[in-house]
């Protein structure tokens, strides 16, 4: 029985996740591992830290038992933000950093105690795509709401600046990228829902994004196609079947 459920939600999963396009989650990375090379070629990760001489972006375990360097990256329960809704709240588990210091004393590529850049600001965090992609969403974990005014997510296809949005458009009822359920702050984590291409810019794919990080934080659970629940794609393509049959 267990074996036929864990075959059934396996290809439960492999179907989503083909609907869906690529999550990267980051969960396979241990506590404080650097990244270099993981997710190439389809994504590659650089970062920049202008308050260090060195440039690292690393995995932080948010469910790492015991304590960390920094215990308002870890959670759940986080303390506010649109994933703390519950007592089951979603798991974050391992997130990007940039880091703070690059300690690594047996040279393994982990850091020995990972705490992210507290610096204001505290670098990029950068994303090429091999394969452009429709839109991007992402979690954010533990900006302060002032911070959140000087982070901004930058949008490229082929070299070229699509646009800029800035994380506090996030929680703002004028802004168009408004979402009510996003409450920025210490130690809040809260999910972005995927930024459309074609809905905002000159374009309908971007190759290449880049995280300007205003302070503390960390990020998370990248998806690189529109939300399901939007029901566009669906909903366009019965129309067009029913038009079809007639
Ligand atoms: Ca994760
Ligand atoms: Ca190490
Ligand atoms: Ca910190
Ligand atoms: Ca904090």
């Amino acid at each position: 029985m267990k074996t036929s459920r864990f075959i059934a939600l396996a290809i439960g999963t492999s179907l989503a996740v083909s609907a869906s396009g690529q999550v990267y989650d980051f969960n396979d990375l241990v506590h404080g591992e650097i990244i270099t090379d993981q997710y190439e070629p389809a994504l590659s990760i650089t970062g920049t830290n202008p308050n260090r001489p060195f440039d690292i972006v690393a995995g932080f375990d948010t469910q790492h038992l015991g304590p960390t360097a920094d215990p308002d990256l870890q959670g759940p329960p986080w303390s506010g933000g649109n994933l703390a809704v519950s007592a089951d709240a979603v798991q974050i588990g391992t997130a990007l950093i940039i880091a703070q210091n690059d300690r690594d004393i047996d040279n393994d590529g982990v850091l020995d105690a990972p705490n992210d850049e507290g610096s204001n600001p505290s670098g990029t965090i950068d994303l090429a795509f091999a394969d452009p992609i429709p839109a991007f969403g992402l979690d954010i974990v533990d900006i302060d709401g002032t911070v959140s005014e000087t982070s901004s997510l930058d949008f490229y296809i082929n070299g070229f600046l699509l646009g800029s949005v800035n994380f506090a458009e996030f929680a703002d009822s004028n802004s168009d990228f408004y979402d009510p359920t996003v409450v920025f702050g210490d130690h809040h984590a809260n999910r972005i829902q995927p930024i459309v291409a074609s809905r905002y810019f000159m374009a309908d794919r971007f190759d290449r994004i880049v995280i300007n990080i205003g302070g503390s934080s960390a990020y998370d659970t990248f998806v690189t196609v529109p939300a399901p629940a939007s029901g566009v794609i669906f909903i366009a393509g019965s129309a067009l079947a029913v038009r079809r049959r007639r």
